[in-house]
């Protein structure tokens, strides 16, 4: 029939076409899709790491300038997270298999009234690949449970995510309540969010902002190499 709509194929897109097929499903919420386009794309040999920052980040990002313009508004965008999701499922223990010795203890969680979690999974996934250990206190967590996560998992590292410009200030209430307990100085305070950038990171107090989950990996592994020259020098 004319009027008919040609189903689409996605084993027979070729890669562009393919990739610019997962932002369309991201933005539409078609989780199936996507768990089947990221197949195919490992099939035909694209690395974990690229499926997820040049594919599905790249489709995330298209979603997020609709939802800030009004275009699309939360149940859409709660369908485009949880398409993300699935993908992101598939690749996370390929991320986590380069069998690389563990080389630092990260707890990391969103601050309390935020419950974006999409960026911190992506962290923690890309931390555990780099061999860190990492215990994820997912969302929307106060002073309370970080401390008490920080002692209980014995973290090199504190992570902290925020994504929205009315929870980002609660980092400094983290940060604030760690160094009136005196136990500031024990860890290594990394934080990171859309809506930050570096002076933030330096006025709250924390150790070093990190723009994504790559510049996570390699500031802790850079802050993780400091502390071990440290304890080998006695300081
Ligand atoms: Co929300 N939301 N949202 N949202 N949401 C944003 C953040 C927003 C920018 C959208 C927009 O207007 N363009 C806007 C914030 C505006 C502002 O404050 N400046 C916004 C808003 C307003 C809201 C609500 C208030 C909407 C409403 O209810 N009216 C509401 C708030 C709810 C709350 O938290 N209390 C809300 C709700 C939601 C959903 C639930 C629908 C959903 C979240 C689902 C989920 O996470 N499970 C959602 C989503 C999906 C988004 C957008 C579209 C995408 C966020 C995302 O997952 N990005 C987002 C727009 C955008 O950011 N472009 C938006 C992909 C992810 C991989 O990137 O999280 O930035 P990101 O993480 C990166 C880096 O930032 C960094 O590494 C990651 C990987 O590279 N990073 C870290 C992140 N955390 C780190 C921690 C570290 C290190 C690096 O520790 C060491």
């Amino acid at each position: 029939m004319a009027d008919e709509e040609d189903e689409i194929v996605l084993s027979e897109l070729d890669d562009e076409e393919l990739v610019q097929q997962m932002y369309d499903d991201l933005y539409d919420g078609l989780k199936e899709e996507i768990e089947e386009s990221v197949h195919i794309l490992l099939d035909r040999g694209w690395e974990p790491y690229k499926i997820l920052t040049e594919a599905l980040v790249g489709g995330m990002t298209i979603v997020g300038k609709d939802f800030r313009d009004g275009i699309l508004f939360v149940p859409e965008v709660l369908l485009a997270a949880n398409a993300m999701k699935g993908g992101m499922f598939i690749l996370k223990p390929l991320l986590a298999e380069t069998g690389a010795p563990t080389i630092g203890r990260m707890v990391i969680g969103t601050v309390k009234g935020d419950i974006h979690d999409i960026g911190q999974n992506l962290v923690t996934m890309m931390m555990e690949g780099a061999g860190f250990e990492v215990m994820n206190i997912g969302i929307n967590n106060p002073v309370e449970n970080y401390v008490e996560a920080v002692k209980e998992f014995d973290a090199d590292i504190l992570g902290m995510s925020a994504l929205l410009t009315t929870t980002m200030p609660y980092m400094k209430v983290v940060i604030d309540a760690m160094k009136e307990q005196g136990i500031r100085d024990d860890y290594i305070i990394l934080v990171g969010g859309a809506p930050l950038n570096e002076e933030f990171g330096k006025a709250i107090g924390a150790d070093a902002y990190c723009r994504d989950a790559a510049v996570a990996v390699d500031t802790a592994k850079d802050f993780m190499a400091r502390k071990h020259n440290q304890m080998a020098a006695g300081t």
